[in-house]
């Protein structure tokens, strides 16, 4: 039997440190704030709105939601995302995606400021997250490389494999397996003989989007093996991507879901709210130089360095 990364016990610890320098900031007088906006009824989308909401309450943000009529037209959400660029109390802004068919996500996300934008999907954070300057983490990739962190595991010259190359955890998912010179393998729907590719990573990480497709085959004796699926089972069962009884004894490390990946992501967008509001209180000045090798810098030195 594999050990179980506890998601939940990880992104407490997280949270509680977030809480803590949030208390601090308040007592400075620096209250920290994140809106939320939500178009349309999709019902997991109002279930992770929820989720940001609770995850605010608990480190002592400010949240204010936004939720939209599924008609909102773009002119509409623009407006009000104009508006909470402006607003000095809103030190965040996520637009929950996906967003109606209608609206052109890529339009929306370059309206948001780079520095509220926490989600870091404006280019601008795209761009940083590539050449290794992390204002802002790519959320769900930084909660995974917190998980393996607290495995124990030294990610140097290990083989890992990313299965999934989408904008929002494939590939910023690569680059900090990258940073952290990992060896690195992004495989994807085209890919030649994937049971044989995932086989060979001492890392496994799997974001594909269909449930329990990843079974033991796919696994290397002792990997670690991190599950980003939030997908339905047959019995329309929460489920992830790796048929976990099948992976558990042949996997050294494997992440649940629910109880997994999740959590973590919301974690660290509190972590990056908690950033932006530093940032534009003049805060963190002092960390924005380059070390000596100029590399590694700010949140990546903190996180994932000596937390
Ligand atoms: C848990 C997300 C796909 C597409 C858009 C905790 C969340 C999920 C699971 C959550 C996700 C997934 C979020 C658990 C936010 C993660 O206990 O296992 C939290 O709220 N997430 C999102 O905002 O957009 C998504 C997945």
């Amino acid at each position: 039997m594999a050990n179980i990364i506890d998601g939940k016990a990880v992104s407490a610890q997280v949270k509680e440190n977030i809480r803590i320098e949030a208390e601090n900031l308040k007592k400075q007088g620096i209250e920290i704030g994140l809106a939320v906006v939500i178009v349309g009824n999709d019902p997991a989308s109002q279930v992770y709105v929820r989720n940001k909401e609770k995850a605010c309450e608990a480190v002592g943000f400010n949240s204010y939601k936004y939720a939209l009529d599924e008609n909102t037209t773009e002119q509409e959400l623009l407006a009000l995302i104009d508006k909470l660029n402006r607003d000095e109390k809103v030190n965040g802004i996520l637009v929950q995606l996906p967003l109606p068919k209608h609206l052109d996500d890529k339009v929306i996300i370059n309206n948001i400021l780079p520095e509220k934008d926490v989600d870091a999907f404006h280019p601008v954070n795209v761009g940083k997250i590539m050449i290794g300057d992390y204002s802002f983490l790519p959320c769900t990739p930084a909660g995974v490389m917190e998980l393996i962190k607290s495995t124990g595991t030294d990610i140097t010259g290990k083989k890992c494999v990313v299965i999934g190359r989408s904008n929002i955890v494939g590939k910023p998912m690569a680059m900090l397996l990258l940073h952290k010179n990992g060896t690195v393998t992004i495989c994807h729907s085209k890919t030649n003989d994937l049971p044989k590719v995932c086989s060979q990573a001492d890392i496994l990480v799997a974001a594909v989007g269909k449930p329990k497709i990843i079974t033991a085959d796919y696994i290397k004796e002792g990997a670690v093996v991190i599950d980003v699926g939030m997908d339905r089972d047959e019995n329309g069962k929460l489920c992830g991507d790796v048929d976990f009884e099948n992976c558990k004894d042949k996997a050294g490390y494997i992440t649940p879901v629910p109880g997994g990946v999740g959590p973590m992501t919301i974690a660290m967008l509190m972590q990056n709210t908690l950033t932006a509001a530093k940032q534009q209180n003049g805060l963190l000045e002092g960390q924005s130089e380059k070390s000596a090798d100029g590399k590694d810098r700010n949140m990546w030195n903190k996180l994932f360095l000596h937390t």
